[in-house]
């Protein structure tokens, strides 16, 4: 093979579909039995796209753009499932798809210059290029309780919900875990079950979707020029929202009323872009005080009982966490079979056949939903089992968190790319467009690398010791390091303390551009 791909989500897609427009022969390996990746994995009631289902979706081909019909601004689950299948089927992917197929591990033999990915079935496959495709929040961050194994009813984790669904009817619930995946479930499992209690350890910033059904009329204008659309959204830091333009005041500068003038109009709209109203959100502490006291303020106008709404009011900087995107959350506090209990200054001490035990009180529940959120964007790449020049491990190589150039190659790891890696924008983004990104950049450098004779690409070691410099640079001028988050991999115990993507997706793209056009700077080409 030309290119070994690893995961079949939206990036192992557009990957093989990119290799084969090149020429190029390709596999994909994918540890599920369908495509689509995270959305394949996360059927948890609720679960739906925090980016307009309009800029979340491929634009390599204007026919399938044309074609697709979104019917929400946020697209449900399974309907972005649908649509990850409808391409598959549409560009006849499958048939280079191998499904419950689990790499082990890939390994490079530096005599013969290939790579060897075995799956654990003893399957081997070389190839001359590895791509992970394996996403960033896919590797589920499964928290242990001491008794959680006596624990007679379900336990069910949001990032691997059982295909057959889980029947809340009657029952008492628990959640554990207030991120984005825990905010979407919790309204609608509250709907569907008996009672339903919330173990809050940290509480999360979330601004309403106001989701609708997409009018016609606006869809239509959207698909006369989709690459306008698109063009736009490029162009903004998150590459997404091109069409809302971010505030050009700062938010520490404004008089009261306007300040609750422009948050209102935010609030009103919804949504990610929140943050925007301003053009110092993310970057200035006393802005950012001042947009986060506004929205507790909000919290406790919906929230009815104050102990419940003050434990809900975040105290961290907002944004430094993704702010999530919600659907009635803050009301369903306000239902009389929904209980919060703060796990902040109590964790949770034990689990008992019949519940869970906090500051000495049981929870009596028949079902658990763990909405504990991944081992993000390392946890999938280091569970690959990646071995390169000389039998070095990455794991080996990342020990004090990951290491590479424009978060696409490794030192010492040849012709291995990652789309949307550790240090690179990824998560910061609409992820649908730094993948496009980066499986073109990677289709185009092999094409490269064979047009001129040369059989290997790998980061230079001085290359990516000063792009780490420069990620935790740019990180450190904003507010993100802030908190404890999974940006930092700060939500896995033992993990070291990174800021793992970079923020800003137009610079991002002209420092790749650039470096490719100086004849690959910073990468090693060997002959
Ligand atoms: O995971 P999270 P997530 N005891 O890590 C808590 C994307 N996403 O799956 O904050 C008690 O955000 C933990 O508490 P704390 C999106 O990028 C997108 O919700 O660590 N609690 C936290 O509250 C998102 O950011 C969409 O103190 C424990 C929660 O579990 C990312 O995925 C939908 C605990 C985990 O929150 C991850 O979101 C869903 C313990 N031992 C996800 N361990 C959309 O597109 C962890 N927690 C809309």
């Amino acid at each position: 093979m030309d290119v070994v791909i690893v995961g079949a989500g939206f990036a192992g897609m557009y990957m093989l579909h990119s290799c084969r427009q090149a020429g190029l022969s390709a596999v994909v390996f994918e540890r599920g039995g369908g495509v689509g990746g995270t959305w394949y994995w996360n059927r948890y009631p609720g679960a739906r796209c925090d980016v307009p289902s309009l800029e979340y979706s491929y634009q390599f081909s204007e026919e399938l753009q044309q074609e697709w019909e979104w019917t929400e601004k946020y697209a449900t689950q399974p309907e972005i499932l649908r649509y990850a299948e409808h391409v598959a089927d549409r560009f006849d992917l499958k048939r280079d798809i191998h499904f419950d197929a689990l790499v082990i591990s890939i390994s490079y033999d530096d005599d013969r210059n290939h790579w060897t990915t075995t799956l654990a079935d003893g399957t081997t496959t070389t190839s001359r290029f590895v791509v992970s495709a394996v996403g960033c929040l896919s590797s589920a961050n499964r928290p242990r309780f001491p008794g959680d194994d006596t624990f007679t009813g379900k336990i069910v984790h949001t990032g691997e919900w059982p295909h057959e669904g889980v029947d809340f009817a009657g029952r008492r619930v628990a959640v554990i875990g207030t991120g984005s995946s825990g905010i979407q479930a919790i309204p609608i499992i509250a709907e569907q079950c008996k009672h339903l209690t919330v173990f809050q350890r940290t509480a999360s910033y979330t601004i309403p979707a106001h989701n609708a059904p997409l009018d016609p009329q606006y869809v239509r204008g959207i698909k006369a020029d989709y690459a306008t659309f698109r063009a736009k959204n490029a162009l903004t830091r998150a590459a997404l929202g091109g069409d809302t333009p971010t505030g050009t005041r700062s938010a520490s500068e404004v008089s009261d009323e306007e300040l609750d003038r422009i948050l209102n109009e935010r609030w009103a709209k919804g949504g990610l872009l929140f943050l925007g109203g301003f053009n110092d959100s993310m970057v200035n502490k006393v802005s950012n005080d001042r947009i986060a006291t506004w929205v507790r303020k909000k919290i406790s106008s919906i929230v009815r009982n104050p102990n419940t709404a003050r434990l809900l009011q975040p105290e961290t900087v907002i944004g430094c966490k993704r702010l999530v995107v919600d659907s009635g959350y803050y009301d369903t506090f306000n239902r009389p079979n929904v209980d919060l209990v703060d796990v902040s200054e109590h964790p949770i001490e034990r689990f008992t056949p019949d519940g869970i035990v906090v500051n000495g009180k049981e929870h009596e529940v028949d079902v658990v939903v763990l909405a504990t959120g991944f081992d993000a964007m390392t946890g999938s790449l280091l569970k690959l089992g990646v071995t390169g020049r000389n039998g070095t491990s990455l794991r080996d190589a990342w020990g004090a968190g990951p290491v590479n150039y424009l978060g696409l190659t490794v030192n010492g790891f040849p012709n291995f790319f990652m789309i949307t890696g550790p240090g690179s924008p990824s998560v910061l983004t609409n992820v649908l467009v730094s993948i496009q990104h980066h499986v073109e950049w990677i289709t185009s450098t092999i094409l490269h690398l064979d047009a001129h004779g040369h059989s290997a690409i790998e980061a230079t070691e001085t290359a990516q010791e000063s792009w780490v410099q420069h990620v935790n640079g740019v990180a450190s001028m904003t507010l993100f390091p802030m908190c404890n988050s999974w940006y930092l991999g700060a939500n896995v115990p033992g993990k070291p303390r990174v800021f793992m993507p970079l923020p800003g997706f137009p610079d991002y793209v002209s420092r790749v551009a650039k470096a490719t056009a100086e004849h690959y700077e910073g990468f090693a080409l060997t002959n």
